[in-house]
């Protein structure tokens, strides 16, 4: 098995758990044209029963000649035709209606909308795909109407921070012409319930508007269209001049505006339904408003007035602007302040279909950040959280983590805006995630780590969704219904966030990763000293940034007061994040009793002895699922339980050498576990000091 049809394999159930089924007579589709949702929901129905139940039915589309028992699809329009009533619970848009307690063994699917029957499809193939006939009359509904992902794909066919092959949608600079793999992709997005893909790079290219890339944007709105996924573009602020000739891209100025518009008409003649635009300004090198002496809001609100016109289009402004040139030597220059900062003032100034897009966490999608506090900073701007699969600073899909628990604990969260309950799932009006799905027939690198966009699209339908609930839902789909199947991956999956984080960086240091390029390995020396901001402030003695204010940058103030008072106070202060808002000596005892740099030790010892039980956990499921999948997922875990000894060793080095307190239970330079190629028979191999020398044992 390849891993192309993900979640959705629709393996052949056992033919005991077959016969309690019932056998349907037909599908019948309230709707005939082949490009609408409610179509591609009834051949899904066709496809997906052959292979669960072995049951090969016609699709009828005439009201009158449907035989009973029948499976029934379209929309609450379309029902009402047949005299069927709407579910008696209220609908919002895109929710659907799933029942199968009727009198005549027929089954309902019934969508407020094309998507929602098609949403209610899904859900009662993946039921039966998981030998669940229990009968239901279920009323279900999003949380948010923005449910997107956004890939990083570049026109040149590369993605960045992508682990997966080329790209699905550009080539050598253009769209491509084969459309299999993006319809495949909208199949599964459209299957956990997601309707929107910003298709090309944040750090965008305005060569994406030439005429042959518009007819291709064309091209993959209309394969995306039927299976209810619309698509969005990001774009390069400064395009009128590096795209149009223009002198400027000064927002403000007129000759700019009318680019912009006539840019945006060629767009929606090509791609009517676009969702809208995305954009990266003023961030990491990218041009922006203030390029132009002018607001963030101003620049946002041009693009926004370009798109009005056009129905229900909007424009995602990103957040994630700062400074990443920030002179380190002041103890108070922070790029965790840096949204809240930029974006709090201009609070009520942005136009009615700009949406700010803000990162889950103030820094960059960090093994362990508190909420962004812009959550509670903006009362009149509509806002998204934006979550990461791609997982850039966790492993980067050669290791596996499963991000669902940490995405918990941020929409979980708090922040009592005027003393009130305000959880994060509550306030954010949608949710985007940045997707680095390639050409591999993995779709993302790693076999396990594809449950990680499985359980985003069930969080952003319903953020109360169980993490452990999901990845059982998703091993039975993925792999078997096999009860040690489901709880080897569960147990592998429930750990593997806990176990990265203790030996990548704890203690909210975040990860201790290389900061410049990469973001993978190990290299704590790499966070301070260049101006990216990610900085540890890690000292012969102590370690930590103090964001109090009454020490600090001032950043936990940027909280509502219950919450700041928590952030301000080390003794309130979880131990999780203690580091991230305090600098404290390496002595400092933790509530747990431990010191900070006895847990470091023991935390990394920790993390890297767990990764070993993966493979061995793994290794159970021999002969359980298909050898192909097994073997590649199997390398990849031995791979991630060798990294994890690395990364052990690499920043405990990197503190004793810098606090020079030795670990208690004397560990950290016998290397426990590791194979030096130093000390083998060497052929064509030589011996060579390594950069960081924490990295290697010895330095070599
Ligand atoms: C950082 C990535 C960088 C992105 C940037 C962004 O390393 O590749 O361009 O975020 O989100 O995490 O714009």
């Amino acid at each position: 098995e390849s891993g192309i049809d993900g979640w959705l394999r629709y393996a052949e159930l056992p033919a005991s758990l077959c016969a309690k089924q019932h056998q349907y007579s037909s599908i019948l589709v309230l709707d005939e044209f082949q490009t609408s949702p409610v179509y591609t929901a009834a051949k899904e129905l066709q496809d997906g029963l052959k292979r669960i139940l072995g049951q090969s039915l016609e699709l009828s589309f005439d009201i009158t000649a449907a035989q009973q028992p029948s499976i029934i699809v379209g929309t609450v329009d379309a029902f009402s035709k047949l005299g069927v009533d709407p579910p008696s619970e209220a609908f919002k848009a895109d929710g659907f209606y799933l029942n199968t307690q009727l009198t005549n063994a027929s089954v309902h699917i019934m969508g407020e909308s094309e998507r929602g029957a098609l949403y209610g499809t899904f859900e009662f193939l993946m039921r039966l795909a998981q030998g669940n006939f229990d009968p239901v009359s279920i009323v279900s509904n999003p949380s948010v109407s923005i449910r997107w992902v956004n890939q990083w794909d570049n026109l040149d066919g590369s993605i960045e921070r992508g682990y997966a092959g080329p790209s699905i949608f550009f080539r050598d600079g253009e769209v491509v012409e084969d459309m299999t793999r993006i319809a495949q992709f909208a199949r599964l997005l459209s299957s956990i319930r997601l309707n929107a893909v910003v298709v090309n790079n944040v750090n965008a290219n305005p060569k994406l508007f030439s005429e042959k890339n518009l007819r291709g944007l064309q091209r993959i709105a209309d394969t995306m269209r039927p299976w209810g996924i619309r698509i969005g573009i990001s774009l390069y602020f400064d395009s009128p001049r590096e795209f149009g000739g223009l002198p400027t891209a000064d927002p403000l100025d007129p000759d700019v505006i009318s680019w912009w518009q006539d840019i945006t008409a060629k767009v929606f003649e090509k791609v009517p339904d676009l969702v809208g635009y995305t954009i990266k300004a003023n961030s990491e090198g990218q041009p922006g408003p203030l390029t132009y002496k002018r607001t963030l809001a101003d620049g946002a609100n041009m693009f926004a007035r370009a798109l009005q016109p056009y129905g229900n289009a909007i424009v995602m402004y990103r957040a994630f602007v700062y400074n990443h040139h920030l002179d380190e030597s002041v103890w108070t220059n922070d790029r965790a302040n840096a949204a809240v900062d930029y974006f709090k003032d201009l609070d009520g100034e942005f136009e009615d279909n700009v949406i700010c897009q803000i990162k889950f966490g103030p820094i960059d999608f960090q093994v362990r950040e508190p909420p962004s506090p812009l959550f509670a900073n903006l009362r009149k701007t509509k806002f998204v959280i934006e979550t990461q699969v791609a997982q850039e600073y966790l492993g980067q899909q050669s290791h596996y983590v499963y991000i669902a628990p940490l995405w918990k604990e941020i929409l979980d969260f708090d922040m009592r805006i005027d003393g009130q309950p305000s959880a994060v799932r509550d306030i954010v009006c949608g949710h985007t995630n940045v997707l680095n799905i390639g050409s591999d027939t993995t779709w993302i690198g790693h076999h396990l780590s594809l449950s990680n966009l499985y359980a985003y699209g069930r969080m952003t339908w319903d953020p109360l969704s169980d993490p452990v609930d999901m990845i059982q839902d998703w091993s039975r789909l993925t792999f078997s219904l096999d009860q040690t199947v489901v709880d080897t991956i569960t147990k592998i999956a429930m750990e593997s966030w806990p176990t990265y984080e203790n030996h990548s960086g704890n203690l909210g240091i975040q990860t201790l990763c290389d900061i410049i390029y990469t973001h993978y390995g190990p290299s704590p020396g790499s966070q301070d000293g260049n101006g990216w901001g990610q900085f540890t402030r890690a000292t012969a003695t102590s370690i930590g940034v103090d964001r109090t204010v009454a020490t600090g940058s001032g950043n936990a103030g940027q909280y509502p007061p219950e919450v700041a008072a928590i952030f301000e106070d080390i003794d309130k202060t979880p131990d999780e994040l203690l580091l991230w808002f305090h600098h404290v000596p390496y002595t400092h005892c933790l509530k747990s009793g431990k010191t900070v740099i006895q847990h470091f030790y023991d935390a990394h010892y920790e993390g890297a002895a767990n990764a070993q039980t993966f493979p061995k956990e793994w290794s159970k499921l021999k002969g359980l699922i298909d050898d192909h999948r097994f073997n590649h997922v199997a390398f990849k875990l031995e791979y991630q339980a060798g990294h994890a000894l690395v990364w052990r060793d690499s920043v405990n080095n990197f503190y004793l050498a810098k606090c020079r307190i030795p670990d208690e239970k004397n560990r950290v330079s016998n290397y426990q576990w590791r194979i030096e190629a130093e000390d083998m028979r060497l052929s064509g191999y030589k011996i060579v000091p390594v950069t960081p020398a924490e990295a290697a044992s010895g330095g070599k």
